[in-house]
């Protein structure tokens, strides 16, 4: 019989026991993935709640169910927190990921088989923005832009030169391991030179740009799509942002086109995260993953690695490790190792195969939650030089025990949390 009041840790304690375990790894350990994040107690909060329990397909006061008068509220509030975070006229906040955002935008515009043009891949892009082992691959007819090898910049003379030959019907715009401000507005002007529909992708930097710390693409994409666990330190999921005429077609699209019932619980997180993001301390917050991000950049330069494009406007770098002699597999394995988490990436241009790869991908969204600043980046850089350069076991030992000490400053959850994931978050 199972005992449906039980606390986690008596009903499962094996899943009990791997939570905690996770929760410890994510205290000790420096996270450094880019698109990473730590979320706050409260969206923690929302997401372990009864209103997973909902059937709620359709949209607020237009669902297929009855009882869904508090959802429709929940999810009614999520909608205007992002119009208002972002400044949008529509917004559809069900998509479960980042994927079905952007599959459903491609679909509000395009028909299977026609062109869309996105950044490559191996030059900083995403498997969604055409990648050919993608649905962005296979269901329509892909065509790439990339950056220019000598300075690691979008080339957007080659952007329109491609477009004006391809003739695409979406361009897309967006990223996730590209260092610098992208010019909207120039995308933009290709898009309409070409007849194309302009869509971006702005789930990295979409913290930044609710911040006001990047340009926001929201003014000159028909269609803007976004991750909400990045930068913008929300739940897992997806939202999509679009001009009030194309409302309609993407709301149809995430469903019934791709999608069943929306994740309500999920969804209640996202509002919780956009008000969070509201708050003015939300821009402080994005500010200093900037200038952390910059302060590591500047450091490593200064220990001898080369950076795409030779630093950052944003959250993360491309480091080129090529002139320290260790690929990206290695490094990402022994920094492993040593409790800092990153992860190997294609630099432009690579020799190497995506699984090996000579560069590693480094974010600093997660390390500034914790209240890491430029101090504490300086240490960052010389425990990932130390490991690289040195590579041995006793090192390694050394520098993991250092990490966790570093770590053990900022704490991220308060004890009863990392004891008992079941019975509430505290946060420091
Ligand atoms: N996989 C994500 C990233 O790491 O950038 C993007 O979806």
């Amino acid at each position: 019989m199972i005992d449906r009041r039980a606390p986690l840790a008596k009903a499962d304690p094996a899943i009990f026991q791997l939570i905690r375990r996770e929760v410890e790894r994510q205290e000790h350990g420096l996270e450094l993935i880019a698109s990473e994040n730590f979320v706050s107690v409260a969206v923690l909060e929302a997401m372990g709640t009864a209103l997973t329990n909902k059937y709620a397909e359709g949209l607020p006061k237009k669902r297929y169910y009855g009882g869904c008068e508090v959802v429709d509220e929940v999810e009614q509030l999520a909608i205007d927190r992002a119009k208002a975070l972002f400044k949008a006229e529509h917004v559809n906040v069900q998509p479960h990921a980042g994927a079905q955002a952007n599959m459903a935008a491609y679909l509000a515009v395009a028909k299977p088989g026609d062109t869309v043009l996105g950044l490559a891949l191996p030059h900083g892009g995403h498997l969604t923005h055409g990648a050919p082992v993608n649905f962005s691959g296979t269901l329509f007819r892909a065509t790439q832009y990339g950056v220019r090898e000598d300075t690691g910049r979008i080339d957007y003379d080659q952007v329109r030169e491609i477009a004006r030959r391809e003739r695409p019907r979406i361009l897309i715009g967006g990223a996730s391991a590209y260092a610098r401000i992208i010019d909207f507005a120039r995308l933009r002007s290709i898009a309409d030179e070409v007849g194309a529909i302009f869509i971006v992708d702005m789930a990295h930097i979409a913290g930044l740009v609710a911040a006001g710390i990047h340009p926001s693409p929201v003014p000159h994409a028909q269609i803007v799509t976004t991750t909400t666990h990045k930068t913008l330190r929300g739940p897992r999921g997806g939202l999509i942002l679009c001009q009030e005429a194309y409302g309609k077609e993407v709301d149809k699209q995430v469903f019934p086109g791709l999608q069943g019932g929306p994740l309500e619980h999920v969804i209640a997180a996202k509002a919780v995260a956009l008000g969070e993001a509201l708050a003015p301390e939300f821009k402080a917050y994005a500010t200093q993953i900037v200038r952390n991000a910059q302060a590591l950049a500047a450091a490593l330069v200064e220990r001898g690695y080369a950076i795409v494009s030779g630093g950052t406007d944003t959250h993360l770098m491309l480091v080129d490790l090529r002139p320290k002699r260790v690929t990206g597999k290695e490094a990402q394995e022994l920094l492993d190792r040593a409790g800092i988490t990153v992860n190997k990436n294609t630099i432009p241009g690579d020799p190497e195969k995506a699984f090996v790869t000579s560069g590693i991908r480094i974010g600093t969204p997660a390390v500034t939650t914790r209240g890491f600043t430029e101090t504490e980046m300086l240490k960052v850089a010389e425990f990932i030089d130390t490991v690289l350069t040195k590579k041995d076991d006793a090192t390694i030992t050394r520098v993991k025990a250092d990490v966790r000490e570093l770590a053990e400053q900022f704490p991220l959850y308060a004890p009863p949390a990392r004891a008992a994931v079941a019975g509430g978050y505290h946060a420091r």
